[in-house]
């Protein structure tokens, strides 16, 4: 019988085992009564079951086994079998979900994923770079044109719109993008480089399929998406549509309502990692452990490792960022390797230089590690490098 193991970190009350049986089944087959015996018999193989506990000083952990027959083989089913109501029950946080082969074949995993968009930008062998765009809000037309050239011109690979800009009257997605896609096919003719634009997917739920296809058609490279506070099976839809073909970004906006908390919700390497991964998302953006808002170093590596195991998806681009500068790149590339998208706003757009500036100096910076140089040495050839490590140092990481 095919089942799904979910794993929780609880309290230890002493009463693990006993806990850890109600859990198993008041979320198959019990309830807070007994049931009469013959009903009981028949529901017998839709019982979930208790196959670890484990007693760790103060906390537990237990692990139980749901049949796949509960329930339809989609993620709002599955976790509102497995911490549905039980979120509501005092302190349990889930902190793993082990999908059997048959369930896993029945996601989409990303379209895309490394090897797709190593393809699509025909870059193989260093990180990928990542701009954003930052204080557009408001902003007429031009002014995110300019921000787009000037990006552009540092040669990063993607620019993405910030999470923050939704439909407005300034640069609503109809103007927006055939415009900034102009601009970058101009800058393009400048550079030898074409970089790729990331636009924002937003407004209701039930036009997400729609806007999506005509930000496609207007020129849109890829797509941004808030996934947490839509649902991760709306990523799910969109990943699947073959009239949307074009790479996905899941963005951690609302994730630590649901993962901060040490005792409470979903752990962020399950949430950022391996959902994210199932439900289609070709880039995971996450808190670095080292910028502007941290996530513990153990959390991000362990959601680097559920975005890139070995499995029978697609593996899903880290984005570790917040707070990303130049002189970072080292950790980050010893942290997360060269299968990873290195993405700064504020370390773009904040160099002496500008945004041009910034961009080639994250790409001198990720030469210089990928050579074994190290970066203030490097930074001696490269003006922009030593600028941006005048201003913001050279990777000070306190762990
Ligand atoms: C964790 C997501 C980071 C993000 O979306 C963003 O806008 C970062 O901006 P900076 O690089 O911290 O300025």
């Amino acid at each position: 019988m095919s089942r799904l193991v979910a794993t929780y970190l609880v309290k230890n009350d002493q009463q693990l085992s006993k806990r850890a049986e109600a859990i198993a089944l008041g979320l198959t087959i019990g309830t807070w009564t007994n049931l009469p015996l013959l009903e009981k018999e028949q529901l017998k193989k839709h019982k979930g079951e208790v196959v670890h506990v484990e007693e760790k000083g103060e906390l537990g952990i237990i692990a139980i086994a749901y049949p796949t027959i509960n329930f339809s083989a989609d993620l709002p089913a599955i976790l509102t079998t497995v911490i549905g109501k039980l979120s509501l029950d005092g302190e349990i946080k889930l902190i793993d979900l082990e999908f059997s082969e048959g369930l896993l074949n029945q996601f989409p995993g990303p379209a895309y994923g490394i090897d797709g968009i190593r393809n699509l930008t025909e870059v193989y062998d260093r990180p990928l770079v990542m701009s954003i765009f930052k204080g557009v809000i408001g902003k007429p037309l031009g002014e995110l044109q300019e921000q787009m050239k000037q990006q552009a011109l540092g040669r990063v690979d993607f620019v993405k719109d910030d999470e923050i800009l939704f439909e407005n009257e300034l640069t609503p997605l109809e103007k927006r993008v055939p415009a900034l896609r102009d601009v970058l096919d101009e800058t393009a003719e400048l550079t030898g480089k074409r970089t790729r634009y990331a636009v924002n997917l937003t407004g209701r739920t039930a036009n997400l399929s729609d806007r999506a296809k005509l930000a496609v058609e207007l020129g849109a490279d890829a797509l941004l998406f808030n996934v947490f506070t839509y649902g991760l099976d709306a990523l799910q839809s969109l990943a699947e549509d073959p009239n949307i073909p074009v790479p996905i970004m899941a963005h951690p906006a609302f994730a630590g309502a649901m993962a901060a908390s040490s005792s409470h919700g979903v752990s962020y390497s399950l949430l950022l990692g391996k959902l994210l991964r199932t439900a289609g998302a070709d880039f995971s953006l996450f808190p670095s452990p080292y910028g502007s808002v941290a996530l513990d170093r153990g959390e991000a590596l362990a959601t680097v490792e559920s975005l890139t195991r070995k499995s029978q998806l697609n593996r899903t681009f880290p984005v570790p960022s917040a707070g990303i500068h130049p002189g970072l790149v080292s950790y980050l590339i010893k942290d997360f390797g060269i299968d990873s998208v290195i993405n700064a706003g504020g370390g773009v757009h904040g160099h002496p230089g500008g945004a041009a500036a910034g961009g080639k100096a994250f790409r001198d910076a990720i030469q210089a590690v990928l050579t074994e140089q190290p970066l203030e040495q490097a930074s001696q050839n490269s003006e922009e490098l030593h600028q941006a490590l005048t201003k913001w140092g050279s990777g000070e990481v306190v762990r």
